[in-house]
């Protein structure tokens, strides 16, 4: 046996799954979702293959697969708007439209399919990449832009955030907070006011969405601790923690976040339900979110679950990760386009095909396109309402640099 030294040392399990190791037409069994059931946090549960067939069709279920083709089709519509939009955007930022912009290309699963999963009265709290879960609840579009151009009608953030930055009460949708982490325990004290307010089992339930870089910070611990330990009337939390593991935290790889086998498996520790993912596959998404959903929702344990997916894309608009990855391995992960899997399942079942994929891309297009050119006709928000909001009267010190603000916007002008 070979001694274990520095120089030698112990092979490690890793979180960072490498694309010749993710055997596609495979899957693990539907998770239990019991706490320290590691079969669920290790292994990975899909639903089709990447060409859209069902890996392992279940007679009992709709479809063999339980989800039906009304909520299929809802994900698939919402998703290649967001592709679309996701599109224009970051050809808009190119252009110097806007300044600022972070897609969620080939994770529209990993974020439809999780949105899809909740009801309306519950809360999302939300990192980056969501912003498809707001649209999708019915948040106009025009609204979302508005806020990505920060003009008069950006009523989410009043034009004082970046953009990507949005958010909506009405639509239960906090705005985004750019710290990394924040959403988690956020989310722990929104589902704790959820279970003094509402009694199990038909209680809204809350959503902590975080990305794999995030599950190093120390509010992950704080969070993942007290979902454990808190248990309101006796309960668990009605809380969904959910990482969308794109295995890149801008430019630092998942395997340097954590030695653990899975992010899925850091529930065990902290006493979770935890469950692992495709997270290019929606259909196993929104089976997987919707059981968790009604599990937590009935008094359970709260879910931490890790859906797999990949970064296609750059991190936002100020990134270029050609400079520190191999592109030829996102070409790869690009290849299991989500928006093609559910397509070709469509396909498979014989209500939808290609000219409807198109027709379908060409519609959202004229959308954003048509409420983008009513949207950049709006002016941006007046000068002076950068000092409201705080003070009932402004103070003289805030109205000097008022002033001041006035002479610099009228040289530049
Ligand atoms: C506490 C904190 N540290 C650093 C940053 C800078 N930052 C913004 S996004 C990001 C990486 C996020 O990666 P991940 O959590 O994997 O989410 P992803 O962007 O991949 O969806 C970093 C380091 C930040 N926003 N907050
Ligand atoms: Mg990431």
């Amino acid at each position: 046996m070979t001694a274990r030294t520095a120089q030698n040392p112990p092979e490690l399990a890793s979180a960072n799954p490498s694309y010749n190791d993710f055997e596609q037409n495979t899957t693990s069994p539907f998770p239990t979702l019991t706490v320290g059931a590691t079969a669920d946090q290790l292994g990975l549960f899909r639903v089709l293959s990447p060409d859209g067939k069902i890996i392992q069709p279940d007679s009992d279920l709709e479809n063999g697969t339980g989800v039906s083709d009304a909520d299929a089709l809802a994900m698939l519509r919402s998703m290649v708007r967001q592709r679309v939009l996701d599109d224009r955007m970051l050809a808009l930022q190119r252009q110097g439209r806007i300044g600022f912009y972070g897609a969620a290309t080939g994770q529209e699963a990993g974020t439809i399919a999780a949105g899809h999963a909740l009801e309306l009265r519950d809360w999302i709290h939300p990192a980056l990449r969501e912003g498809g879960m707001l649209l999708h609840r019915g948040w106009p579009l025009w609204q979302y832009l508005a806020q990505i151009f920060g003009n008069q009608d950006d009523t989410s953030t009043k034009g004082r955030q970046m953009p990507c930055h949005y958010g909506s009460r009405e639509f239960g949708y906090v705005t985004l907070s750019s710290v990394m982490a924040t959403q988690m325990p956020q989310a722990v004290g929104t589902a704790y006011a959820m279970a003094m307010q509402h009694a199990a089992p038909d209680r809204p339930i809350c959503l902590g969405a975080i990305g794999d870089g995030a599950t190093s910070e120390g509010d992950f611990h704080v969070a993942m601790t007290f979902a454990g330990v808190m248990r309101p009337r006796g309960l668990g939390l009605p809380l969904l923690l959910y990482v969308q593991n794109n295995q890149w935290a801008i430019s630092t790889p998942v395997a340097k976040q954590t030695a653990a086998p899975t992010l899925a498996s850091k529930a065990l520790g902290y006493g979770l339900v935890g469950a692992r993912v495709d997270g290019n596959d929606a259909l196993a998404v929104l089976r997987v979110m919707r059981a968790a959903a009604d599990h937590v929702r009935r008094g359970g344990v709260p879910v931490f679950v890790e859906a797999v997916t990949y970064r296609v894309g750059a991190h936002t608009t100020s990134d270029d990760p050609s400079r520190y990855r191999d592109e030829r391995v996102t070409q790869q992960w690009a290849a299991l386009d989500p928006i093609e899997r559910l397509h070709n399942y469509l396909k498979i079942r014989g209500i939808w095909q290609d000219a409807d994929l198109q027709a379908l891309r060409e519609h959202s297009d004229e959308e954003v396109r048509s409420t983008l050119a009513k949207v950049e006709q709006v002016p941006p928000v007046a000068l002076e309402t950068l000092f409201e909001d705080v003070y009932a009267k402004v103070p003289p010190h805030l109205q000097a640099q008022l002033a001041e603000a006035r002479r610099y916007h009228a040289k530049a002008q």
